[in-house]
């Protein structure tokens, strides 16, 4: 195995680093040459089923959500690994689009383009915003057109991301390349050390089909599109040299339909810190990890016992891929300790009241079908309410709420559990068949209207949808 690869970017930022910087100088320098996306130098590995040729994990470029930052949608062309190129759909060219970072208490302002032929719109997943600058699909920004989304970072730090919110055609522009990490950070994460700069690595995971020619297709079937490739960061078969150290993985779960139940090769835990929305209160080592589209985790990986020429796979036990490999190329000196408690997450309480809703068939909410022009119900501002979801079949619907965050209460039924990435706060909650959950939730960020709806994007995109006023 070729563990040195001197013209590979990502060793060239390891290089740099040395042993003795900071984690936080790490970040200045790795913000220098974390837009370059690596050069192939492709190996030869056996994994799975055969030999497979893996390529470097690419990264989509920094970027600062301030001043008007100027972010386009149109079609492109992406090197999706080793010259494989693929006709998609990009922001600024980038796929996925650029990683925002920003810090609570600041102000985004994005000039928003839309280069498409067709209408679509920017909804910033998990982000707090007003009802203008949430994307919904009426407010959608017709081709050759522009619009601005401004709004203030109200919320914890945090992985969120953006994707467009066009009513019936959200499947096809995110599965053709429309999705974004939003990273959002705070005094309170900061204060933890959490690794960072090249120790700390964004994963979008998702799958995917390809035509003949090798371009990425749109091709859902009545359960959804469950394609047949893995890719993580649009990249096919990727790889990620890594130091002996301990590296925060920023996950999220980017496909339009498809679960993933993460694990490691080697056996070995993960350390989950945070989910949709931030920090845990206490750090918990997990064995596996399901979770569906639109959630995301936060997880720690602890490579300081391997031996350089060691790999590890992130595999998917659902699928048996093997998602991405982690080759162990350089031996640091790493003294982090993880820490146990992280933050503080104050508990909803006392609902004044309980709403029930019921996902049924792939296309409806309490038996409707989504219209755009109906709001289906009000919520008080500021109040605590109890939401519980359950379905007919037909599941997964991985439940998403703009707006707010939310605390899941219980799981009932099916699965009759709730795992340890699914406490603390939540935008997005996956309901199986048979199953109940209850979450208790409270909008008091804006007022307006927001959506409850279902995040395989099939579902959402036949109706399973609906418009609620927060007032
Ligand atoms: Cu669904």
């Amino acid at each position: 195995m070729n563990n040195k690869q001197s013209n590979d970017p990502e060793n060239e930022a390891s290089t740099q680093s040395a042993h003795s910087v900071t984690r936080r100088d790490f970040i200045r320098m790795t913000l220098l040459t974390a837009g370059a996306i690596a050069v192939a130098k492709a190996t030869p590995v056996l994994a799975g089923r055969g030999t497979v040729t893996r390529y470097p994990l690419r990264f989509p470029p920094p970027a600062s959500p301030y001043n008007n930052f100027s972010l386009t949608a149109a079609p492109g062309t992406a090197d999706l690994g080793g010259g494989k190129y693929s006709s998609v759909l990009a922001y600024n060219g980038y796929f996925p689009g650029p990683t925002f970072r920003a810090n609570r208490g600041d102000t985004a302002s994005i000039q928003f383009t839309n280069g498409l032929s067709e209408a679509t719109s920017v909804h910033w997943h998990g982000m707090v915003v007003p009802t203008n600058a949430d994307g919904q699909p009426q407010n959608l920004v017709a081709p050759g057109t522009s619009y601005l989304y401004s709004f203030p970072i109200i919320q914890r730090a945090c992985l969120n991301w953006y994707h467009p919110h066009p009513h019936m055609e959200t499947g096809k522009q995110v599965v053709l390349g429309l999705a974004g990490a939003f990273i959002v950070n705070d005094a309170e994460e900061a204060a933890l050390g959490l690794p960072s700069g090249a120790y700390e690595v964004p994963l979008i995971v998702r799958d995917v089909n390809f035509d003949s020619a090798g371009n990425i297709i749109y091709n859902p079937t009545s359960s959804g599109y469950l394609a047949k490739n893995p890719m993580v960061n649009g990249t096919r078969d990727p790889y990620l040299n890594v130091d002996t150290a301990v590296y925060r993985f920023r996950v999220l779960n980017g496909a339009s339909a498809r679960l993933f139940k993460l694990v490691l090769s080697n056996g070995a835990p993960f350390t989950l810190i945070g989910n949709d929305g931030g920090l845990l209160e206490t750090a918990v080592q997990v064995s596996q990890i399901e979770f569906s589209p639109g959630e995301r985790l936060d997880l720690l990986v602890d490579f300081r016992q391997l031996a350089v020429g060691a790999t590890v796979m992130l595999q998917d036990l659902n699928t048996g891929w093997n998602l991405l490999e982690f080759r162990v190329t350089r031996q640091v000196t790493d003294t982090y300790t993880i820490p146990t408690a992280l933050s503080t997450v104050t508990k909803l309480s006392n609902p004044l009241r309980t709403r029930l809703f019921s996902f049924d068939g792939m296309t409806r909410i309490n038996g409707k079908q989504y219209d755009m022009n109906r709001i289906d119900f009000q919520v008080p501002f500021g109040q605590t309410e109890l939401w519980r979801f359950t379905t007919n079949g037909n599941a997964p619907h991985p439940v998403h709420i703009h707006g707010a965050s939310f605390q899941v209460q219980s799981r009932t039924g099916g699965r009759a559990t709730l795992f340890p990435w699914e406490r603390g706060w939540k935008d997005t909650i996956l309901l199986n068949d048979r199953e109940t959950v209850e979450i208790l939730i409270r909008f008091d960020g804006y007022r307006g209207r927001y959506l409850i709806h279902c995040h395989k994007l099939e579902h959402e995109d036949h109706g399973m949808m609906s418009n609620f006023e927060v007032i």
